[in-house]
């Protein structure tokens, strides 16, 4: 739990503001259930060890014209924005005070859905890239580790209607993961806005 709310997260070479209020519940409650319901959800699947799994997980990907986005190996043309996605998009882009043209959205069924280790360090993010990441539905823990590292330095609870942004060296130096868990969850919304400089790459397993 990070008991600073609103503060900067004094990791070294990060650069994490996490607002854990910054979505009023009934709001928060709102987005959640219209995003889930407007979204085309898929599940792509990904060649792990020469075999073939579904991630874990079911997403989409929102973009301007042009903006499209390589995940699972599978390049995605963007989905229109909704107007709702629209709305959040201009809002997170007022709240950082940067243009975001791509959102990844992520939904967590159940503590069995997750997401590996990662960094959001692809080419076509830039060196210094800002992620704006919203959290709808059940609480589920982000953990940050350091590169070439094991172990877990720090985490965070990401509850309904938190937003964490993540900038600068950021990427470079760190990896975050959502675990699996055995703990009864509900379903999580996630939402990841992004600036890419130009359409194609990533990938994400
Ligand atoms: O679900 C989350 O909070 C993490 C999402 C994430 O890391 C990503 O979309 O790159
Ligand atoms: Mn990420």
């Amino acid at each position: 739990m990070n008991l600073f709310a609103d503060m900067p997260l004094q990791l070294p070479d990060a650069e994490l503001d996490f607002h854990p209020h910054w979505l009023g519940a009934e709001r928060a409650d709102q987005w959640l259930k219209a995003l889930y319901q407007q979204t085309p959800w898929q599940q792509p699947q990904v060649q792990l060890f020469g075999r073939t799994h579904p991630v874990p997980r079911l997403l989409a990907w929102y973009g301007d014209e042009g903006v499209g986005y390589r995940y699972s190996g599978l390049y995605h043309p963007p989905l229109t924005w909704t107007p709702l996605l629209a709305e959040i998009r201009a809002q997170l882009s007022a709240f950082v005070g940067q243009p975001l043209n791509g959102g990844l959205l992520n939904y967590y069924r159940d503590g069995q859905d997750s997401m590996g280790w990662h960094s959001d360090d692809e080419a076509e993010l830039g060196r210094n890239p800002i992620v704006v990441s919203l959290s709808l539905g059940g609480s589920r823990r982000f953990d940050l580790r350091r590169k070439g590292h094991q172990r877990i330095e720090h985490s965070l609870q990401l509850d309904h209607g938190s937003l964490l942004v993540m900038r600068a060296a950021t990427q470079h130096y760190w990896q975050h993961q959502i675990a699996k868990t055995r703990k009864p969850c509900a379903p999580r919304l996630n939402l990841t806005f992004r600036y890419l400089l130009n359409g194609e790459g990533s990938n994400h397993g």
